[in-house]
């Protein structure tokens, strides 16, 4: 059973800098009996939501859907303050830096936590505000992304299958199919498109149409079933779903981080600043502290930090901890559940997120981010897919208790 899958899968909220991807994000995430009546296929139990959602494009459903979705965003926001739910207030003592080990691990950086500034009050987005003081336990952590060759290894030994290679289930994306049915694997390319495309849509696709889902793509096929990763072995590994990462992780004893360990160690030190190295731009005099997006994104890449896509980890400088890429280069998994209000009302100690969500957290941007579009690559900045959608810039790192 086949359908057209480039007409109707919505790639929901890659990277989404405006009001009307995260309303349809929100629709998503709420089930809406309203929605479902006007036949729009609100499906909460989906397998693989964002890259592999199908939503006809509906107009005035869609209207109606996005309406509610930023009243229910409204009142969620203004309504009571759930700032002490945590049962911290600012007078909590936070845990100090720990002691570094006596033992080394290969390829791991002793992070020694403590209490930092977490988030920013700049005004590029609103999930990462107030900065509030917070404080976590000293942990290992990955120098580098997780490697293809590391990756690789991981499926030598176990035989694992990611998601991305997986047939779909139909009835996961549309409400009334034979929930027998299945469709053949595929995983969220990115692609260049014409100067014409807006950035903020709505989009005919239903998605940006940056976003492709292109069967045969999957780790080991990052642009689709032609594409190879020999030569690339040292580019991080990416189309990983969250489920996937985990399953990697277990397997190298080691856990992905937390959202606020992973913070913590993409800072490398500098209080407050802007950037993970600094506070200086990005490319300034010429040189480039991570790979980004350069020139009018998504029509053309100038690739002026060398890589229009993916670069061998550790291509660029690290930040003050030892750590490569936590700017850019692929997006990073994280432990938490995402809630966009988390970071006012986290307990300050050792945060792990909240108990239930619809999608986890991803940090650190991308070889897609840049300062006209998507800013993430700043080390406050927060994102979130669902746990069973990777796409290829999205990768992971682990770290490891003491
Ligand atoms: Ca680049
Ligand atoms: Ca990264
Ligand atoms: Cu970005």
């Amino acid at each position: 059973m086949r359908r057209n899958r480039n007409s109707s899968i919505a790639i929901l909220r890659r990277d989404p800098d405006n009001q009307n991807i995260q309303a349809i994000l929100h629709t998503r995430c709420s089930p809406s009996k309203v929605s479902q009546k006007q036949g729009f296929p609100v499906s909460n139990k989906r397998k693989h939501p964002e890259s592999r959602s199908i939503i006809p494009v509906r107009t005035i459903g869609l209207i109606i859907a996005i309406g509610l979705a930023v009243l229910m965003g409204l009142n969620l926001r203004f309504g009571p303050s759930s700032g002490e739910k945590s049962g911290e207030d600012e007078n909590t003592p936070l845990v100090e830096r720990s002691d570094p080990p006596e033992k080394l691990i290969d390829g791991m950086v002793w992070i020694e936590g403590g209490p930092y500034w977490r988030g920013t009050d700049d005004a590029h987005f609103s999930d990462d505000h107030p900065r509030r003081k917070i404080a976590v336990s000293g942990f290992w952590m990955d120098a580098t992304e997780v490697t293809n060759a590391q990756f690789s290894a991981f499926v030598k030994a176990t035989g694992y299958r990611t998601i991305a290679e997986k047939p779909v289930k139909l009835s996961d994306y549309r409400i009334g199919t034979d929930p027998k049915a299945e469709g053949p694997p595929f995983s969220a390319v990115f692609h260049l498109v014409g100067p014409d495309v807006s950035l903020q849509g709505p989009w005919q696709t239903g998605h940006p149409p940056w976003w492709t889902a292109v069967e045969g793509a999957d780790w080991q096929h990052p642009e689709g079933p032609n594409s190879l990763i020999v030569g690339r072995e040292k580019h991080p590994v990416v189309h990983i779903a969250w489920d996937d990462a985990v399953e990697y992780a277990k397997w190298a004893k080691k856990r992905l981080p937390t959202e606020a360990e992973w913070e913590f160690a993409a800072r490398g030190g500098l209080d407050r600043n802007e950037f993970c190295w600094g506070n200086e731009s990005p490319g300034a005099d010429g040189k480039w502290r991570a790979n980004i997006w350069q020139g009018q994104f998504p029509v053309k890449n100038t690739a002026k930090d060398g890589y229009e896509r993916t670069s061998p980890v550790g291509s660029f400088p690290a930040n003050g901890y030892g750590l490569y890429d936590t700017s850019g280069n692929a997006w990073e998994w994280c432990s938490d559940w995402y809630d966009d209000r988390y970071y006012r009302e986290s307990p300050r100690n050792n945060p792990k997120g909240p108990e239930i969500g619809t999608e986890r957290v991803r940090r650190g941007g991308s070889f897609l981010c840049c300062d006209q579009y998507c800013r993430r690559y700043v080390p406050s900045a927060r994102d979130k897919n669902p746990p069973d959608s990777g796409a290829s810039h999205t990768g992971f790192r682990c770290v490891k208790d003491r």
